[in-house]
């Protein structure tokens, strides 16, 4: 009996904070146009758990995936603006901003209303991560942090190297040459047939790395920042590749790459056999299964259906060294303003709302346990943590294309959960030493000519090389690229790097 009466009280207790809550504040409805990987049911279970959770009435609007640029500007176009907005690169911040499209977000209304939030971005001055948001001094979103810095995977079919005499990955860009002629002239499948080539497209940015320069990054040479495409070291990478694409070494396909459909980071060249080496792929989608309901691992679970004895033997390497001891390949940039939150324009007319949205966007990302819920779904039924190694995992044949379906709320992943929920495959790049040899892009903000130029500068690019490697221009026609690139807008491009790249030091 005294049971039940402490539970009555507690219950009428509930009841009473319940109806003032409900009283303080309206319900409000908050629209989220954000990547999901399936879309989204309007009554799914999850955004329903979370609607109810957090008081409010999330709406999401698809956008079609595959299709993403054209698909939110059309509904811009027709005034359809989310409240919570992705936004998939600097241009595009910086276009929706002119565009009058997204909502200032004060970096002292963030503190006030969303003070995790706040505290993650805004640490010490020198990482001060809404630098990377600002545009003429305001600040118009959340740009995306991870704590890690890795470039992609470096595989190599370990039982080629062995059969060939290799007893270990290649180092340097000698023992790449040597190991990738052997693949391309020795049989290493041993079938009697001239079937195999050392490597094909995502092969060759370790190759520039190892001339010091990427050709789509901006990096710091003797103060400025410079683009790596028109350095004078790219041209000694583009003769070496094209060497080695006259000589059979490259793989004459390797224009169309090394995906043939199905999930993007599998190279089904390397898969049947038919190059020795390949950088496509993070290191999530490469490492094993670590637990049950670990997700991602495309490429390993591919991998061990189509060739097995391949994963068994594999290699992983690091950025090969060049003659004059450089080498790199891009890393995944610790402050990612490529992939931003942003919030709709409209918000800027309702400070209460805008308020409030950020309080729930705080709210849902200031515990590990709500955040794993916005991902996840319902601890119990989509998720849970492992009875044995404590790390969460999707449950009951959910996998992430489901709980997308049933509507998750993604709030804002710090670094500390990162590593909670996914200490094993950090621990696994690490081993693999996907963090040696990391070069990053150093321009961190949009540049205003950027969607202007850019595009055809990219093309103009791309072209050029193709051309250079597959030997339908010499290597000296790099120099007429070069100065055309500078003509076609490069220089300004150039200008506007450095004039934000001096005001880092001032
Ligand atoms: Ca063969």
């Amino acid at each position: 009996m005294k049971r039940l009466l402490s539970l009555l009280c507690v219950l009428a207790l509930t009841l009473s904070c319940a109806c003032a809550m409900a009283e303080e504040e309206e319900r409000i409805t908050i629209t989220i146009m954000r990547d999901y990987i399936a879309p989204p049911e309007s009554d799914g279970e999850i955004l329903q758990y979370m609607c109810d959770k957090y008081n409010v009435d999330f709406e999401i609007i698809y956008i079609e995936r595959g299709n993403w640029n054209e698909s939110i500007s059309t509904k811009f176009a027709k005034g359809e603006i989310g409240d919570i907005i992705d936004v998939k690169g600097l241009d595009l911040l910086y276009t929706y901003v002119e565009q009058d499209l997204l909502a200032e977000l004060p970096p002292e209304f963030l503190k006030e209303n969303a003070p995790f939030l706040y505290n993650e971005y805004v640490k010490e001055d020198e990482t001060h991560a809404l630098r990377y948001t600002t545009i003429d001094g305001k600040n118009y979103g959340l740009p995306n942090i991870t704590g890690n810095n890795f470039h992609k995977v470096i595989a190599w079919r370990g039982d080629w190297l062995t059969k060939l005499g290799f007893d270990k990955a290649p180092e340097t860009l000698e023992e790449m040459e040597a190991a990738l002629y052997a693949f391309t002239t020795q049989d290493p499948d041993g079938n009697g047939v001239n079937d195999t080539y050392g490597m094909s497209q995502t092969g060759m940015e370790m190759v520039y790395g190892a001339y010091g320069y990427l050709p789509d990054l901006w990096q710091e040479r003797d103060g400025k920042l410079v683009y790596g495409a028109v350095q004078p070291e790219t041209k000694e990478a583009l003769a070496t590749l094209a060497k080695w694409y006259a000589d059979g070494v490259i793989d004459p396909e390797f224009v169309t790459g090394e995906n043939q459909g199905g999930y993007y980071a599998i190279s089904h060249s390397f898969n049947n056999n038919r190059i020795g080496l390949t950088c496509l792929g993070e290191y999530y989608h490469w490492k094993p299964v670590f637990y049950p309901g670990d997700s991602k691992s495309e490429v390993y679970l591919e991998l061990q259906k189509a060739n097995p004895e391949a994963l068994e033997s594999i290699m992983y390497g690091i950025p090969v060294t060049g003659p004059e001891g450089k080498s790199g390949m891009q890393g995944s940039a610790v402050i990612n303003a490529a992939s931003t939150v942003a919030f709709g324009v409209q918000l800027e007319d309702e400070p209460e709302r805008f308020a409030r949205i950020l309080q729930v966007y705080d709210e849902i990302s200031s515990s590990y346990e709500n955040y794993l819920e916005s991902i996840f779904g319902i601890k119990g039924v989509h998720w849970d943590f492992d009875a044995e190694t404590g790390f969460p995992g999707l449950i009951n044949d959910n996998d992430s294309k489901s709980v997308a379906r049933l509507g998750i709320v993604s709030g804002f992943e710090c670094n500390e959960y990162t590593y909670l929920r996914a200490k094993p495959r950090i621990d696994w790049a690490y081993e693999k030493k996907l963090d040696v040899g990391v070069l990053s892009d150093q321009l961190l903000v949009p540049l205003a000519s950027a969607a202007d130029y850019q595009d055809e500068l990219d093309k103009l690019r791309d072209e050029t090389f193709t051309k250079i490697i597959r030997g339908d221009l010499p290597v000296d026609a790099f120099d007429d690229f070069v100065t055309e690139w500078f003509a076609k807008g490069g220089q300004q491009l150039t200008d506007e790097a450095n004039a934000w790249f001096v005001t880092l030091s001032e």
